[in-house]
């Protein structure tokens, strides 16, 4: 029999687990883990930043629906990917944090870079687990995966000492997991009352949430469970693109900018089906819908882990149960429980639609005069992309933009962050062009965001990515302008933006570097961009007038002027 280092046997139970692609920025305190990397199947993609690699590995978690992997060093590096720990516990996505940890032997005594993840990742991560016997590698790494996307998906930190990862121990590693776990069903007898009150609804809602979005068939067991039971369907914060946004049954997007009179629509809903959300803030509008701790209409809420349900809102039946197998088997009832008042249904699913495609409709603004409105470039990509693009947004006013005007298409998905946090948009895009390297990759980001976690632009020169960044300039943090405007006008502090050239930036890195300055060059530059064979920045000088797709507000000064390379003395 023969022996392996804890290094090797991590890495193998990575690969046994489906990991194909770990992100990191190096660090002395893994050296073993990524040696045995480099002898693995598994793509170890290099980062510039530890919040950017761990913000990608999240990125690729919600794509793949298997944990995102990302190795940091300890101290210093596990706390600049913090970023990504909290933001995976807010948005359920599975993701597996390895630290590098001291020698064990110089623990406890104020060591270098010495850190205590259990406190410090304490409200941050679904588990902090330590591995102290080389002989448990291979079961805590197995354990760690799979508690990431087990229940509520979230982030597990895995906490290896360096001396470990040198230690051998003997093959082949054992593991208590199976090989799979089979999804949990709903109870027959509570689907078919369900089924029954759904086909007895007048004005019922079907609320679509992102654990369908990277379940293998979420999103078709959601599209035929709508069909089937005549069921509208709205979509939880930053997963617009469950559903395809153009079918007659799709009735909005519940996010951070959905519109009031909208909401109340969606809220005289006479049922509400949520299916794999847990109805957090953002989505249910500050819980309004449904309303907490009552809801206004009886409430069905359908998620694999007992502990959202009944969180915040009573439901009326709470079903402990995979959200996809769910919608399969509602699908099938509806034979059994046909839908009773059809033409109220037909009525309502109409008002739905009208609203939503009111609201989506662009129509051409006038020129406010500094700076292009976001929307006419989101309306300019909308049919030149091809439908199963891959759109990434960071955190910042000009999404709104996308979610208002971006129609996403069966095939089409959105990487977004609910918890807005910012720097999310350019490691998310290099995520997603490494995993579908035939697919377009478009990345919203704003001036702010992008100078966040942009240089992660040069991963993407590295791996010569197909990948577009659109920046939106407004030489502002313009969602915090937006605020201080709304709660202390005309008080400006803090939020204006002196702006590199972004596409001069761009070729700096070795990649390519587009700007649009005015409406007449988008077609041109866009269709350029996307025709593009590495890396491309789109910079676009973006109104901070028409601070959203929403609002406006009174610039009374000019914008700081944007400084072009050479003028930077
Ligand atoms: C990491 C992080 N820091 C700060 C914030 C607060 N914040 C939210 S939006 C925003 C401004 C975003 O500016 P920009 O990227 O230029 O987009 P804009 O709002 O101007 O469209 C800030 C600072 C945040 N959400 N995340």
């Amino acid at each position: 029999m023969g022996s392996s280092r804890v290094a090797d046997v991590l890495v193998a139970m990575l690969a046994e687990y489906g990991v194909d692609r770990a992100y990191c920025v190096a660090g002395e305190s893994f050296l073993a883990a990524l040696d045995a990397l480099g002898d693995s199947p598994i793509d170890v993609v290099t980062c510039r930043h530890e919040a950017s690699a761990a913000l990608a590995a999240l990125a690729d978690g919600k794509l793949t629906g298997r944990p995102g992997v990302c190795l940091v060093n300890r101290g210093p590096g596990a706390s600049n990917a913090a970023i990504a720990v909290h933001a995976a516990r807010q948005e359920a996505a599975p993701l597996l944090l390895v630290v590098g940890q001291l020698p064990r032997g110089e623990l406890g005594r104020a060591g270098f870079q010495e850190m205590d993840y259990q406190l410090a990742f304490a409200d941050q991560a679904k588990h902090v687990w330590t591995l102290l016997e080389a002989r448990h590698a291979a079961e805590m790494t197995a354990r760690a995966l799979r508690a990431s996307t087990q229940g509520t998906p979230g982030p597990v930190v895995l906490v290896v000492p360096e001396d470990l990862f040198e230690e051998t121990v003997p093959e082949p590693p054992a593991t208590a997991a199976p090989a799979s776990v089979p999804p949990a069903f709903p109870d027959p007898g509570t689907l078919a009352a369900v089924a029954g009150e759904l086909a007895r609804a007048r004005r019922p809602l079907l609320l679509g949430g992102g654990l369908l979005a990277a379940a293998p068939g979420g999103r078709q067991a959601l599209r035929q469970a709508a069909e089937q039971l005549m069921l509208p369907v709205a979509v939880s914060n930053k997963h617009q693109d469950l559903i395809d946004n153009r079918h007659p049954l799709f009735a909005g997007h519940l996010h951070i900018a959905t519109q009031v009179w909208q909401r109340d629509l969606l809220a005289s809903a006479d049922l509400l089906l949520a299916v794999g959300s847990r109805l957090d803030a953002v989505t249910t509008q500050r819980h309004t819908l449904p309303a907490a701790p009552v809801p206004a209409q009886p409430l069905v809420h359908v998620y694999p882990d007992a502990q959202p349900l009944g969180h915040a809102s009573r439901p009326a039946y709470a079903l402990c149960c995979d959200p996809t197998a769910f919608l399969r088997l509602l699908a099938g009832q509806a034979d059994r429980h046909p839908v009773g008042p059809v033409a109220e249904r037909r009525a309502w699913i109409e008002r739905l639609r009208e609203a939503e495609t009111q609201q989506s409709t662009w129509s051409p603004e006038p020129d406010p005069g500094d700076g292009l409105p976001f929307g006419a470039v989101v309306a300019a990509l909308g049919p030149i992309a091809e439908p199963d693009a891959v759109i990434t947004v960071d955190a910042g006013n000009f999404t709104s933009w996308v979610h208002r005007y971006h129609r996403f298409a069966e095939g089409g998905e959105l990487l977004g962050l609910g918890c807005g946090a910012m720097g999310f948009g350019v490691p998310a895009g290099v995520a997603a062009a490494l995993r579908y390297p035939g697919r377009q990759v478009i990345a919203f980001v704003g001036d702010g965001g992008f100078l966040m976690t942009g240089s992660e632009f040069a991963t993407a020169v590295q791996r010569r990515l197909r990948l577009v960044v659109v920046v939106a300039d407004n030489g502002s943090y313009g969602t915090i302008r937006q605020h201080q405007e709304r709660a202390y006008p005309g008080r400006v502090v803090a939020t204006e933006l002196a702006n590199p050239d972004f596409a001069a930036l761009a070729r700096a890195y070795g990649g390519h570097g587009m700007a649009i300055k005015n409406e007449g060059e988008l077609d041109t530059v866009l269709k350029a961009a996307l025709s593009c064979d590495g890396p491309v920045v789109v910079s676009v000088r973006t109104s901070l007038r028409r601070i959203s797709a929403y609002q406006r507000i009174d610039v009374s000064r000019p914008p700081t002027p944007v400084l072009t390379v050479g003028e930077a003395s």
